[in-house]
């Protein structure tokens, strides 16, 4: 793959904390950890400015399956968006807390679509797109 060399001004602090990342985790440079980082950062901004855009990655959910409707409506949304849906897993946590995980592969605007009806029920207490 072409290359170009990039010169960038960071914070001192964002440096060392970058250098440290790169240490503890494997990495074998700044540019090589630069480079994960700023695809995570370029696919989590490119994805929602055109809906028919391709478009992969997982959605995370955190909720208590004790919340009345909440576990209906959830499944209500997945079957609305299947298409995009290619897997799902579903952990108890403890008593109350369930985790979901659901790996997504399809167009752009029906994963948006799926995130806005996943965060509009009420009781749901976290929810993360990774997009890949
Ligand atoms: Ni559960």
């Amino acid at each position: 793959m072409a290359t170009d060399r990039v010169s960038l001004t960071l914070p001192t602090e964002l440096v060392a904390e970058l250098d440290g990342v790169v240490d503890e985790w494997g990495y074998s440079s700044r540019s090589s950890a630069s480079r994960e980082a700023l695809r995570g950062f370029l696919a989590d901004h490119h994805w929602d400015t055109s809906p028919d855009r391709p478009q992969r990655g997982s959605i995370t959910i955190v909720y208590d399956h004790h919340v009345r409707g909440l576990s209906d409506d959830l499944l209500d949304v997945q079957h609305a968006h299947e298409e995009v849906i290619v897997a799902t897993q579903h952990v108890h946590f403890d008593p109350d807390l369930c985790l979901e995980t659901l790996v997504v592969n399809g167009a752009a605007g029906v994963i948006r679509e799926l995130l806005e009806g996943i965060n509009g029920i009420d009781g749901v207490e976290q929810v993360r797109f990774t997009a890949v």
